[in-house]
């Protein structure tokens, strides 16, 4: 029996789509953005501190443990991967969490290239469904 094309493009997205790991957080709207308002891509620091800005669209930001659908807190991974997508967020030098709900840090990082990337996590630090991530930036520290 041939299937319809339609049908079977749907079929063929529809595979596509569960194959994709999907996190075990708390869902978040189709169209959240975690995102840097400071620094940008390419921007060169002179002096080990800056402040990090950090900008959220179409959820809330919420400290650690509020259980409130479409919030989470931000996360700012230093000089790392993205963590696995189904466990909590480390907390270590290179995984910032910001569970007080925080959209700015003080941040201080020695002289070279660093990447930076913004990962939101749900009330128990899990990257939410789908997850919701930023860009990987990298600056130059001088
Ligand atoms: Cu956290």
């Amino acid at each position: 029996m041939r299937l319809p094309l339609l049908f079977s493009m749907l079929l063929a997205a529809s595979l596509q789509v569960t194959a994709v790991p999907v996190a075990a957080g708390t869902a978040a709207p189709e169209n959240a953005q975690v995102y840097f308002i400071w620094p940008h891509d390419g921007t060169v620091i002179n002096g080990g501190k800056f402040w990090v800005r950090m900008g959220l669209r179409n959820m809330g930001v919420a400290p650690k443990g509020t259980d409130v659908p479409h919030t989470g807190h931000h996360h700012l991974l230093i000089d790392t991967d993205l963590p696995s997508l189904k466990e909590p967020i480390p907390n270590d030098r290179n995984h910032l969490h910001f569970g007080a709900g925080e959209t700015e840090a003080r941040i201080e990082l020695p002289p070279g290239k660093h990447t930076l990337q913004l990962l939101l996590g749900d009330k128990d630090h899990m990257p939410n469904d789908p997850p919701v991530m930023s860009k990987k930036i990298t600056i130059t520290v001088k």
